[in-house]
């Protein structure tokens, strides 16, 4: 009889510790809290409350701060947390607003995708932290948005065929940092080039991702390499058969960069230890990242790979953060160089459409349109077609008039083109930077 007393006593008490245990709420974590615990730790459907910015593209998120999916450059671990949204509670309607402060309740485990170890979030529960109302209102990118663009362009006869090339080229680093933006950039590019331009589709080769394209909207355009080293190799090799020493090759890279900002620090990039060749006062080699691959694509590296290909001239534009740094490395006479920001400095997207400021801007320039097909005219020299360096101060003009987000100070665009590697913010049709762009078209 006592052992009968003892067994139920043992059960009860067990049943009031489970029974505990259900009723405790789980720990909440802020975003970066919660990713140390993880390094330090082995998580596995550790149940978790954690406070963020949730945001739905490129993939559902939590950030700490709205800034960092606008930038070009490969946002910190620290600072964003990616949601497994089950399929039954993705509807929009029930689903937070982009960029409303929300609060998640869930599972975290960690995977491995490509060359990253994942922390993720299994969502059980959403709660917004402010009524729907309350929220600000924050532009979410679209995917559909270029779609009036693509339809705005007719093809160019076939007489007026162009023999020049093209590298369209954007990594994205991994899933949560290949943006929307990116595609639609190289789409605006890709269909400027060919139905503007006349440029061959087979002399356009687009190096993107993991070598696939995008399958949304009606926009898409071949994607030719994966963004990882053998893939953009393949492009050069493909590029050297099809450049003669007497048509040009437009590079155009959007894209995440690296590099050592003004006042932040190193954000990827590196010292320029191997090979010396950096004039800026951190001596920093910047990067461009592939796709979910372990180390970035320096800009030695890059500048080696352009510059063993035989072309007329090259024109490019970069759109990556700390692309200004980029000029340097790529410099050579017959080469028209633009950037969307310094060298110590950040890129960023356009507050209101899905594209990258600088890049939305020179891109309309070429195409004489926007993406919705509006005219856009940036031939302020009347003769009829648009150069380099009118595309180019298009740009510089409008961004700078776009008081985006109210920083400080905004992006700098810079062009090289005189052979130095050093960009000007106001580059001019006489003198210096600027001649060679006033006479450069596609
Ligand atoms: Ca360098
Ligand atoms: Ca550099
Ligand atoms: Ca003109
Ligand atoms: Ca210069």
């Amino acid at each position: 009889m006592p052992s009968k007393l003892f067994f139920t006593t043992i059960l009860a008490l067990l049943l009031l510790q489970c029974g505990t245990r259900e009723e405790v709420p789980p720990k909440t974590w802020t975003i970066q809290n919660l990713k140390l615990h993880a390094q330090k730790a082995q998580v596995s459907e550790e149940k978790v409350r954690v406070k963020g910015l949730y945001v739905d593209q490129p993939v559902p998120m939590l950030l700490t701060n709205m800034l960092w999916p606008r930038v070009n450059s490969k946002m910190p671990d620290s600072v964003y947390l990616l949601l497994d949204v089950p399929k039954d509670n993705s509807e929009p309607a029930d689903m937070p607003a982009y960029g409303s402060l929300v609060e998640i309740e869930g599972r975290c485990y960690q995977n491995v995708s490509g060359s990253n170890k994942e922390l993720s979030i299994k969502v059980d529960h959403v709660r917004a932290m402010k009524s729907a109302a309350a929220q600000t209102k924050v532009y979410r990118p679209g995917r559909m948005e270029f779609q009036d663009f693509t339809d705005s362009v007719t093809a160019i006869p076939q007489l007026i065929r162009s023999q020049n090339c093209a590298l369209l080229y954007s990594g994205g680093f991994d899933r949560a940092g290949a943006h929307i933006r990116f595609w639609n950039n190289l789409v605006f590019m890709y269909k400027t080039l060919v139905n503007v331009y006349g440029y061959s589709p087979k002399n356009i080769v687009v190096v993107y991702r993991a070598g696939t394209p995008e399958t949304y909207g009606p926009g898409s355009i071949p994607v030719h390499f994966a963004a990882h080293p053998e893939g953009l190799q393949d492009a050069i090799q493909t590029l050297k058969s099809r450049l003669t020493g007497e048509n040009d090759l437009l590079l155009y890279v959007t894209n995440h960069g690296g590099g050592l900002h003004r006042s932040i620090g190193p954000f990827g990039g590196r010292p320029d230890s191997i090979a010396p060749d950096e004039i800026d006062p951190g001596r920093f080699d910047e990067s461009i990242d592939y796709y979910d691959f372990p180390a970035p694509l320096y800009d030695d590296h890059f500048a080696a790979m352009i510059g063993c290909l035989n072309f007329n001239k090259l024109i490019a534009v970069l759109q990556p953060c700390f692309s200004g740094g980029l000029l340097h490395d790529l410099r050579g006479p017959h080469r028209v160089l633009m950037s969307a920001c310094k060298e110590d400095d950040l890129s960023y997207e356009h507050p209101t459409v899905p594209f990258d400021i600088f890049s939305y801007y020179v891109i309309s320039a070429l195409a004489k349109r926007d993406h919705r097909g509006n005219p856009v005219n940036a031939d302020t020299d009347g003769d009829g077609r648009v150069s380099m360096l009118e595309a180019f101060e298009h740009a510089r003009i409008i961004g700078a008039e776009l008081d985006y987000l109210r920083l400080e100070r905004r992006e700098e665009p810079l062009l090289e083109d005189n052979g130095d590697g050093i960009g000007v913010f106001r580059p001019n049709a006489r003198f210096g930077d600027g001649v060679l762009a006033n006479s450069a078209f596609l």
